[in-house]
């Protein structure tokens, strides 16, 4: 016998995480757990508010209890899961969410490494920090801090009205730090303010327009030498493709969860690599467990840029996993155990969360 659990909590953020699209004091998270002749985890990237993408927790737990748990009780191979998961459209949130668990249980049974599995070379990873909009002064002494603990880039949001401003400032008060910028889609009725940013030597501006605008990035590239790299606007290798085809983006942000998974995320490696697009990976403010995948496909040689992954401690007081995730010289250290390479808290988890759902498969 074994069965799905499924599990909501809340995690306080330490700092809160301001973007374009609305400020996050609490990270609700989903983890989806197979408990049978082995453990294995998986984690929805959605939150309780569907600003980022149209998937939130509530749509994610409804189209795995409505349909893919169904795909689940036919097949537990993550690859044939994820093509019968096709048929369903959209919710690549909730497919990666199963279909990366899934990932962890097959590895798991072959006593394999899942950075083994994908082909990871790296040991440890470069480490990125995505700054949320602050106070200036509580922005500058965050930036302060994140260099002196080593990250080896640091990304600013910004907004209309919180941008040239901003990046000036910064670059008078540290100079020329790897710094880059996300817009998260803010900047469809500003787009000079875009431009204005080109003459900060910034390493690339993410997503500054509409997900859908990919005609509007392209001509927004063609008038910027700063590299456009696209986030929401890719959730496909398709997607990828028509990126680079119309030169609408030069660089790429994957996330595992919004493509739908590793499967699809390691198509989009593999057309990055033969087509020379530089790739990195984002983040979503996971749990140790969404980070432990983060942190394995980064050990794939094509991501020669720092990624959005912090250590744990930069999110949460205590995070779900026993050993959390830490930083030394700006890296983490790749897990290299079976699965994931991470340890729940199974305890922490039980007892935190404020809905538990289990669905017996077999
Ligand atoms: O656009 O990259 C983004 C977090 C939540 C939603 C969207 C984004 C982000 C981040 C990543 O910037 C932050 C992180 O995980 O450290
Ligand atoms: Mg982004």
């Amino acid at each position: 016998m074994a069965e799905i659990i499924v599990y909501n909590m809340k995690i306080p953020l330490k700092v809160p995480f301001e973007t374009s699209f609305g400020v996050q004091n609490v990270r609700d998270v989903l983890l989806f757990r197979y408990s049978g002749d082995v453990e294995a985890w998986g984690e929805s990237v959605t939150d309780s508010y569907p600003g980022y993408s149209y998937e939130d927790n509530g749509t994610a737990l409804y189209i795995f209890r409505t349909y893919l748990l169904e795909i689940l009780k036919e097949t537990e191979d993550p690859m044939e899961f994820i093509s019968r998961a096709r048929k369903i459209k959209g919710h690549n949130m909730a497919k990666s969410a199963v279909e990366t668990m899934l990932w962890d249980l097959q590895a798991k049974r072959k006593g394999k490494s899942l950075k083994e599995i994908i082909g990871g070379s790296k040991e440890k990873i470069d480490s990125g920090i995505s700054i949320g909009i602050l106070p200036m002064e509580k922005l500058l002494s965050m930036i302060r801090n994140s260099l002196d603990r080593g990250y080896k880039r640091i990304k600013l949001k910004v907004k209309p009205g919180w941008d040239v401003d901003v990046v000036k400032r910064v670059r008078e008060e540290f100079g020329d730090i790897p710094l880059t910028v996300d817009a998260n889609q803010a900047f469809e009725k500003n787009v000079e303010r875009v431009k204005m940013l080109d003459r900060y030597e910034l390493l690339m501006i993410e997503q500054p327009l509409n997900e859908r605008n990919l005609l509007g990035h392209s001509k927004l590239q063609r008038e910027m030498s700063t590299p456009i790299c696209l986030d929401e606007s890719i959730h496909s290798v398709e997607d990828a493709e028509r990126m680079y085809e119309m030169d609408a983006g030069r660089i790429i942000n994957l996330k595992i969860g919004r493509v739908g998974g590793l499967s699809e995320s390691l198509r989009i490696i593999d057309f990055s690599r033969e087509n020379g697009i530089p790739i990195w990976c984002g983040g979503m403010l996971e749990t140790g467990i969404g980070r432990a995948l983060n942190v394995i496909v980064q050990s794939r040689k094509e991501f020669t840029l720092p990624g959005d992954t912090s250590p744990s401690d930069r999110y949460f007081e205590k995070d779900v996993i026993k050993r959390p995730f830490i930083m030394e010289k700006g890296t983490i250290a790749v897990p290299s155990g079976n699965g994931i390479g991470v340890e729940p808290d199974i305890e922490f988890i039980e007892k935190s969360s404020y809905s538990r759902y289990a669905f017996r498969i077999g």
